[in-house]
């Protein structure tokens, strides 16, 4: 027995909580939070955290690692350099995606995507699910079967051919999730709009990596977040739609919420710091392929949309954000250069790096910037997406009881490059960007992962987490 009472004290910490900021020592032992106190008891290992924030550990509630792609593509990151990566940037939970292929079972998908992670992740992560083919055995069965498993959400695609459901599937899994108390979240593109104007912008010649932005518009965003929230009314269940852009996407949300309908929104870093100049012209005017790095969906918009973004943030208009982290490394051949040359826009690989990048991002332009409060801050990044998946209050807060995930945050001065990252990808959107924080610290379930002796391994640390059923939604008691 241990002459101490804990293994670990945080002393003189400026704990957020979604709810409050007190000054109090944070006692840990086993890797929860065994006690809030002043002038807590001594601890075989102790942390000054005097005149310091510290939140609650980031959970990524929407980010790809090691997600199959259609040969030659291949994601940069799998479970040991994606949640090192988490780690370094404050994230102690990351919620990846087990996707169904068309024609595969969904318990093959997870069974698969427990393969990729074993043995491999620095910190906790837990599983959506990536319904792609809602065939009766799915929805009758294996659907059920996984929810009640603690695979409680899933991911529905409008748009992309491999993945994307029709509207009559979109409400027979909708329905399964009313059904089993699960968390559906939708991409709202409407695919046919897509199409039809990839293929007049390929007629014309345009295929430069900035008319991924032409094809994408905002309002075809709209068109399928109004559909999302008719079927969500339709079916009677909450959802929530993933990375919202702009304000034709806020507007719909607005509308939907003043009806007194539960529909939930996440928005992405991209949307509040890029813009579709970034996906575009280089300093001579001609067409650059650069642009390929920024190539997410839906694309970032401008500048006015960023202010709309970062109202929706204050405003409480947000649940949810997340980094939507998809890694694609920009030389060689699996990524934004499939098969090793430039292709035109509709065939770069979407997505772009953010797990590391997320919190610092919007600590540092939301909380020091004074755009939102510290605990506007805890509930976006880790209490709603604990409490979205079923991990809360186990995840996303600083309680008695729940994991001792942590970061503690410095105030200083960093420009961003990709050479301070810990990811795989070889670039990051944001080089070259001033903040004014970083983690100091980052603990996960009481192991310092992250300081400024840099990263501390620790493979197959990181746990694999069942979800409980969403508890943001209001339902009976
Ligand atoms: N869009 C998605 O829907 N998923 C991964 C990345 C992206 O850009
Ligand atoms: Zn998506
Ligand atoms: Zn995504």
């Amino acid at each position: 027995m241990s002459q101490h009472s804990f293994d670990l004290v945080v002393r003189r910490a400026r704990v957020v909580t979604a709810a409050d900021i007190v000054t109090c020592d944070i006692g840990i032992r086993a890797g929860r939070i065994q006690a809030l106190g002043e002038a807590l008891p001594g601890a075989a290992q102790e942390i000054d955290a005097a005149g310091r924030y510290v939140t609650p550990g980031g959970v990524d509630a929407h980010c790809h690692l090691d997600q199959p792609s259609p040969p030659p593509v291949r994601m940069a990151d799998d479970f040991d350099t994606g949640t090192r990566s988490a780690a370094c940037g404050g994230t102690t939970t990351v919620i990846p995606f087990a996707a169904q292929q068309k024609g595969e079972s969904l318990r093959a998908a997870v069974e698969d995507y427990h393969a990729r992670a074993k043995g491999k992740a620095h910190v906790d992560y837990a599983f959506h699910l990536i319904v792609s083919d809602p065939t009766p055995e799915v929805l009758t069965r294996e659907l059920p079967e996984l929810i009640g498993e603690g695979y409680t959400s899933f991911k529905i695609y409008m748009t992309y051919d491999d993945l994307k459901l029709n509207d009559g599937q979109i409400l027979d899994v909708l329905d399964v999730a009313r059904q089993h108390g699960a968390m559906a979240m939708i991409h709202a593109e409407n695919s046919d709009c897509i199409d039809w104007l990839t293929r007049r912008l390929q007629a014309a010649g345009r295929t430069a990596p900035r008319f991924h932005a032409h094809a994408r518009p905002m309002l075809v965003e709209r068109e399928a977040t109004h559909r999302a929230i008719a079927l969500s009314q339709l079916v009677d269940v909450p959802i929530l739609i993933v990375h919202v852009s702009g304000k034709d996407a806020v507007e719909q949300i607005r509308w939907a919420r003043g009806l007194g309908l539960q529909i939930f929104a996440e928005t992405c870093p991209q949307y509040l710091f890029l813009t579709a100049e970034d996906l575009g012209l280089a300093d001579d005017g001609e067409d650059s392929y650069l642009g390929a790095k920024c190539v997410c969906s839906p694309p970032p918009r401008d500048k006015s949309n960023q202010e709309v973004i970062w109202r929706g943030l204050a405003e409480g208009l947000f649940t949810v954000f997340s980094s939507d982290h998809a890694p694609f490394r920009f030389a060689g051949d699996d990524g934004k250069h499939p098969g090793g040359k430039p292709v035109d826009f509709a065939h770069i690989p979407n997505g772009i790096p953010g797990l590391e990048t997320r919190m610092p991002l919007l600590w540092s332009e939301g909380v020091l910037a004074g755009r939102i409060t510290p605990q506007k801050f805890v509930e976006l990044t880790a209490t709603n997406p604990a409490k979205a998946f079923g991990l809360h209050p186990r995840k996303g807060t600083i309680a008695v009881g729940s994991d001792a995930d942590l970061v503690i945050w410095d105030r200083r001065e960093v420009t961003l490059t990709n050479t301070m990252l810990h990811h795989a990808v070889d670039y990051t959107p944001y080089e070259g960007m001033h903040l004014s924080a970083w983690p100091a610290l980052t603990l996960a379930r009481g192991r310092i992962v992250w300081d400024a002796a840099g990263f501390h391994p620790a493979p197959g640390q990181g746990r694999f987490l069942t979800c409980g059923q969403p508890t943001l939604a209001a339902r009976p008691v």
